[in-house]
Order: structure tokens, then C-alpha cells, then sequence
């Protein structure tokens, strides 16, 4: 059986609170192994392709925007079970509450802004995964 993997994006509010090392750590502590990494500014083509499934509802322009808004750090982890794994470490969607211990529990909030800046990123299944490891590393 291979090794399944997901992509991890840290997003532009997680690089600009310098909380990179921060959330790698934690991801690397539960025991997942990073096989990729790399800083990005994305683009716009980029941002489309990899939220493709949102376009049309009414926060999909603000993500947009706001996953332009700075570098982003893209990550490749490997383990048994790492897509739920890591979703359960980043918590529920809304960082206000998102549970304590979890990555957007701890170190995130509402700030106000039109969109939910809750710091990380985690594909949501094997198709997803592969679908977007694709967008982000190539093939
Ligand atoms: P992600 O895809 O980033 O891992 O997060 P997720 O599965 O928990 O959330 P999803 O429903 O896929 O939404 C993608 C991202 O869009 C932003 N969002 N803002 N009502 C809002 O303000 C709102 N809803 C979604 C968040 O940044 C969310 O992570
Ligand atoms: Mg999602």
C-alpha cells in the first residue's frame, strides 16, 4: 500500500504572523513526514484552478484576493492517513472556534476582514489531494 499524501498550504496571514515553522513543527511533531516545500507568490490562474469548486459563492473573490495578498508556503506531507490527520490538527473552518490545541484554535480569529484568514490549508480527500499537488508541484 503506498503512502498516502496531502498538500499543505500555509496562507498569506500564517507567513506574515511568522507562524510557518510554527505550523510545520506541529505537522512534523504528530509524526507526518515533509517531502516537499517551497515559499510562492501565487497567481491568480494558480488560485482559480486550486478553488475551482467555490467559484460563484459569495466569499470566492475575497479568498481570491486575499491568497494574493502575500506569500504562500506550499507543502508535501506523507503518512498513513495525513489528509484526515492534518485536517484534524488545522480544526473547523472558522479560526474564532476552531478548537484549542488545533493550529487555527491557537493561532487564529476573526480580524474583521471579508474572508476567513484561517492560516493553513488541507486537501479534503485522495482525489483532492493529487488533484492539487498537481496545481502546486506539477506532476
Ligand atoms: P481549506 O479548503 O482552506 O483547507 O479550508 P476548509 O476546507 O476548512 O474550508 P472550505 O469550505 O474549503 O473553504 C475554503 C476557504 O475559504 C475561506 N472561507 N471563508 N464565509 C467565509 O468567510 C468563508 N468560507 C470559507 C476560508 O479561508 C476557507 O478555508
Ligand atoms: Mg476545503
Amino acid at each position: 500500500m503506498s503512502t498516502e499524501r496531502t498538500l499543505v498550504l500555509i496562507k498569506p496571514d500564517g507567513v506574515k504572523r511568522n507562524l510557518s515553522g510554527a505550523i510545520l513543527a506541529r505537522v512534523e511533531a504528530k509524526g507526518y513526514t515533509l517531502a516537499e516545500l517551497k515559499k510562492v507568490d501565487a497567481t491568480r490562474e494558480v488560485l482559480e484552478e486550486h478553488y475551482a469548486e467555490h467559484e460563484g459563492k459569495p466569499f470566492y473573490e475575497p479568498l481570491v484576493e486575499f491568497m494574493l495578498s502575500g506569500p504562500i508556503v506550499a507543502a508535501i506531507f506523507e503518512g498513513e492517513r495525513v489528509i484526515e490527520g492534518f485536517r484534524s490538527l488545522a480544526g473547523t473552518t472558522d479560526p474564532t472556534t476552531a478548537a484549542p490545541g488545533t493550529i487555527r484554535g491557537d493561532f487564529g480569529r476573526d480580524w474583521g476582514t471579508a474572508v476567513q484568514q484561517n492560516l493553513v490549508h488541507g486537501s479534503d480527500s485522495p482525489e483532492s489531494a493529487e488533484r492539487e499537488i498537481g496545481i502546486w508541484f506539477g506532476k
